[in-house]
Parts: structure tokens; sequence; C-alpha cells
């Protein structure tokens, strides 16, 4: 049978990356069966293309998965596959937690033939054999323990991803006409992949927003470290054939969540030279130890993404996130920066403490800090969350079922100080003020003592994250947005080329030798 996983797309960004589910599910797949990954940011279709492409490749199966955020459209694509008669498996978080709405039984239509609930590692293989028999259920979940909770998969041993040799041409970051020129450059850019590993899975933490307590559990379960170096490993032999660059995000929720297993996990990164740049999110809480910021450093960490939530501790408390302190924000920040470690600093605005005016009180803090690449949310009830249970037992909730009529930035229920356009006009402003062109020629002249490349990938990081608020999905949109930022492009511009002309003549090319290595393929 061939089987479709299908990823659709968030209406905002292209492809920064692929979603490790499908990979994790097409790794997992019993024999005899082809696995076909679309993911629609990669490679946008509209509903009746998606059929059309399913009838031309003799798909018998469809499995999609996706965030509540883009559920609807989920929805949208699975019915235009059932009624051209093709059976759709739906499973990820938000079906998991609304499992009725997908089957149509909390009064609304149906959208699946069948939903995975939780973790699918060892249901997948299950549903596989069933659709193949023509005798799919509507329900498949883990099996349950004593206590009656979920089996967890324990991660060990964890399905070997063949990265070496999958085809990941609708994931580069490069644009095919630039890649030929590129491939030439230093370390090679023919290519750029940003690629998701995860070591872990579960956090014990609790937070009153976050689905992933409730979903993965709070028992934590950890790969190898042995299986993890291995992986890297294979992607980093790929980045060196292909000359191109693989970059890792550790999709971990909380990398440092055992600091113990962090720090050897890394240090068995080192020894193994198996290092390549990556990304995590670790809470501050964590990030106090000199010595795991040493080993993030040596290991290949560069940018680390900090639920940072809030400036504000009444806030923290609000949504039980009392660990991380907003006072120790500036010391985590400098702490990773004079190792040349920058964070990704994500905030939440329309909490219950917010009031008119918390976009400047939170952007004057940031700007007291080393630079970084804030992003700003809302305060968002996802079902089945302690916050969702809090927010309707109060009556608060204005849009009970946000997801079925999403709206980019509106809020589903007033914070108690301030409305919900005030909450959207607050958002806004924290956007517009962070990635203005003002804003990051100040952030890259702020760190005018470092190497070149730290400055270069901030301002590419920077052109890519605004994108995550006022989408930037075409050329011209680009051409405008690189126009806008031209004095800071010329200037970096003018300087990487006095570097590199100077590193070619002394014969020890300099970009390609000094931090510009720790990208990859060197
Ligand atoms: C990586 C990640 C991202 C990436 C997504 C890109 C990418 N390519 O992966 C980035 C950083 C961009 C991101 C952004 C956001 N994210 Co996010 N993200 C994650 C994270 C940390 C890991 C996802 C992952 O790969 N997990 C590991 C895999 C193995 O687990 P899984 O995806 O759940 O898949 C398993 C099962 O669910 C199931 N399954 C999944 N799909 C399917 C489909 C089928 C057919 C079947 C059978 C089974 C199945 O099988 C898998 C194996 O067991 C999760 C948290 C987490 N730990 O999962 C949050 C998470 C998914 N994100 C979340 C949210 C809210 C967001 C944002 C909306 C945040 C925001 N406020 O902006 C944005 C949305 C951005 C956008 N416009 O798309 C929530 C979603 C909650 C919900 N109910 O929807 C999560 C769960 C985190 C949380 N705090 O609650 N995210
Ligand atoms: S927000 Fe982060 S720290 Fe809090 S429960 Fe979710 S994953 Fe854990």
């Amino acid at each position: 049978m061939k089987i479709l996983l299908y990823n659709p797309d968030n209406g905002v960004t292209r492809n920064f990356m692929p979603h490790l589910w499908m990979f994790l599910l097409q790794a997992l797949t019993p024999p005899g069966h082809e696995v076909i990954l679309v993911d629609g940011n990669a490679r946008a279709m509209t509903e009746e293309e998606l059929v059309r492409f399913v009838r031309r490749e003799g798909v018998g199966l469809v499995g999609i998965g996706a965030m509540t955020r883009m559920v609807a459209r989920a929805y949208r694509f699975a019915d235009a596959l059932r009624a051209a008669g093709v059976p759709v498996v739906m499973g990820g978080p938000h079906v998991t937690e609304c499992p009725d709405e997908a089957l149509g039984r909390s009064g609304g239509p149906r959208h699946a033939d069948a939903v995975a609930l939780g973790e699918a590692d060892e249901t997948w293989p299950l549903i596989v054999e069933d659709a193949a028999r023509g005798e799919l259920k509507e329900v498949y979940e883990p099996e349950r323990d004593a206590k009656g909770l979920d089996k967890k998969p324990s991660l060990r041993p964890y399905p070997t991803i063949p990265w070496e040799t999958l085809d990941l041409d609708q994931f580069s970051l490069v644009p095919g006409f630039l890649r030929p020129l590129l491939s030439r450059f230093g370390a090679g850019w023919g290519q750029f992949h940003v690629v998701p590993v995860e070591t872990g899975r579960g956090c014990p933490y609790g937070c009153e927003f976050c689905t992933v307590t409730g979903f993965f559990g709070d028992s934590i379960r950890f790969r190898t470290n042995e299986s993890v170096v291995e992986e890297l490993l294979r992607l980093k032999a790929r980045a060196r054939r292909e000359r191109g660059q693989v970059a890792v995000f550790f999709i971990d929720d909380n990398l440092a969540i055992n600091v113990k297993r962090t720090k050897s996990l890394l240090r068995d990164i080192i020894e193994a030279g198996a290092q390549l740049p990556w990304v995590a999110q670790i809470s501050a809480n964590l990030l106090r130890d000199e010595e795991l910021v040493d080993l993030i450093h040596a290991s290949g960490g560069r940018w680390v993404f900090i639920g940072m939530e809030s400036v504000d501790p009444a806030n923290m408390a609000d949504v039980n996130k009392n660990f991380s302190k907003p006072s120790e924000y500036g010391a985590v920040l400098e702490r990773l920066a004079r190792r040349d470690i920058y964070a990704i600093t994500s905030f939440i605005f329309g909490m219950d403490n917010d009031t008119p005016g918390v976009a400047d009180r939170t952007l004057r803090e940031i700007e007291s800090w080393p630079p970084g690449l804030p992003v700003f949310g809302q305060l968002t009830p996802f079902p089945a969350t302690p916050l969702y249970e809090r927010l309707e037992k109060a009556g608060r909730l204005e849009r009970p079922t946000h997801w079925l009529d999403f709206a980019p930035f509106v809020m589903a229920h007033a914070p108690l100080k301030m409305t919900i356009e005030q909450a959207r006009a607050e958002t806004r402003r924290a956007w517009e003020l962070s990635y203005s062109p003002e804003r990051n020629r100040r952030a890259v002249e702020s760190i005018a003592e470092r190497h070149i490349v730290y400055r270069i990938s901030h301002l590419v990081a920077r052109l890519f994250f605004r994108g995550i608020y006022f989408p930037q999905m075409t050329r011209r949109a680009w051409l405008r947005l690189l126009a806008e930022n031209r004095r800071t492009i010329f200037s970096l511009a003018r300087e990487g080329f006095g570097t590199w002309r100077r590193s070619r003549r002394a014969r020890a090319p300099e970009v390609a030798h000094a931090p510009a290595a720790s990208w990859g393929a060197d």
C-alpha cells in the first residue's frame, strides 16, 4: 500500500524545518509499504491539488498531523480526501485532545476515519496493517499500565531515520538558483537544512498553558547518548558529502531537564567529533550552570530558545512558571553571549496581570540585554490544558473552539486588565519595534567586537524571524525587506569581503576556519 503523510501549511512561514513525526512514522512503517511525505509548508497544494496527487500516486491511506493552530486547515484537506474515497487517519496533539471533534462525535461534521491518540510509535504499525486489510478502527490508543495510564514508548531503542539518504530537497533553505554559487564558499553552502532531532520526551514542570506535560507525561524518557551521537554523525557526513550545511534543532521541550544527563550527552558529542551547529529549548533556570553553558558552546550550541513568557513575576506565578525568574534573564543571556551563544526569547502577552504598555515595558528590558531574537505570542487556551479548564470554569472563554475559526493574534478570552484588541495592538507593536531596520542595525552593532560570522548570522536570523509575524512569502516582500535593511547589509558585506580577501591572501582561510567551521561540514 502507498501511504501519504501530510502536514498542512501554517499559513505564515515556508520550509523552515520538516516535522519530525512524518520521518519517525515513515521509519516505523512495517516493510512492504511505500510512504510519501508532503509538507504543505515546503510544497504548497490546494485541497484539489492534493486529491489529484493522491489519485495519481494511487495512495491507499493518508495520515495527517496537526497542531491546534492548523487543525481547521487539516480538517479541510481531510474532508476533500475522504470525499474522494481515500481513508484518512489523523494524529498529533490536537486530535489527541479533541478526538470526538475529528470523529464527528461532538455535533460537528466528521473529518477522519480514524484517530491515533497520544504517542503513536507503537500504534502506527497496527494502523497501517489494519488499513491494508481494509479494517481500520476508529480509535487507536497506547496500551494502559496497571494504573490506567498510557504506556509511553521508551525511546530505547530508537528508530533509525535514514537522514543520509532521504530526499530533503523540498526543505533546503537555500533557493535553487543560488545553490551552485554558494556551494563554492568556505565550508560550502549549496544546501542548508535545519533538521529536527529528539533526544528525549516529557516535561515535569506543568506550566498552565502548555500541553506537553499532559501529552508526553511528566516522566522523562531519553534516547541513549550513542543513538543521538550516531544520528548526528550521519547528518554531518551528509552535509560534507553535499558541500552543504546542516543545523540541528533538538526539539526536546527542555534539553537540559536532567542536567547530569545533558552534560554527559554533550561530552559524548564532543568526544565523537559529532558537533553540528544546534539550537535547543532550555529553560532559563537551568542555564545558571557555567559548566553546562561551556559544554553547550563546545558541542555546537549556537542558539537557545528560552520560554521567558513575561518580565512580570506576578504573571509567571499565575501560569505556574515561577521556576523561571525574570530578574535572572539578563544574567543568563550575558552568560550565553560570552560564549557567542544567543537566545530566541519567547514572550506571551495577554496574561492576567498585563496592562496596556506591556510591549514597551518588555522591550525596555530586552534592550538592556545582549541581542537576541524575541518572539511574541498571546496567551492561548489550548484544549486539555489547566489554563483552558480555569478559563472555562470562570466562564471567560469568548471563543471556546477558537481553532475552528482561527484568527492569528486574536485572543479567545479577555485578560483581566486589558481588552483583546489592546493585547493584539501590544503584540503588533512589539514585533514592529523589535524587527525594525533601526533595531536590526543596533542589534548587529551591539556585538561589533564579535567575529563577522556571528553578526551576519544574527542579521540573517532577524530577517527570517520577522516573517513569523509579518508574512514574507513572496519575492517582492523579501526585496522590500532587503532594501529597508540595506545599510546594515552593505556594511556587513563590505567588512565580510575585506575579511575574505585578507584570509585568501594569507592563505589561511579565516572565514572557513574560525567560527564558520563550527557551522558544520568542516
Ligand atoms: C518543534 C516544535 C515546533 C516547531 C514546528 C516546526 C517543526 N517543523 O517541527 C516550531 C518551533 C516552529 C513550533 C512553532 C509553534 N509551536 Co510548536 N512545538 C514543537 C515541539 C517542541 C516538538 C514537536 C515534535 O516534533 N515533537 C516530537 C514528535 C515525535 O512528537 P509529535 O509531533 O507529537 O508526534 C507524535 C504523536 O503526536 C503522533 N503524531 C503526530 N502527528 C501524527 C499524525 C498521524 C497521522 C499519526 C498516526 C500520528 C501522529 O506520532 C508522533 C510519534 O509518537 C512541540 C512539543 C513537543 N514536545 O512535541 C511543540 C508544540 C507542538 N508546539 C506548540 C505550539 C502551540 C506552537 C506555536 C503555535 C507556538 C506559538 N505560540 O507560536 C507555534 C506554531 C508556529 C507555526 N506557525 O507553525 C504546541 C501545540 C499544542 C497544540 N495543541 O497544538 C506544542 C505541543 C508545545 C506546547 N507547548 O504545548 N513548534
Ligand atoms: S512550557 Fe516548557 S517548561 Fe513549561 S510545561 Fe511546557 S514544556 Fe515544560
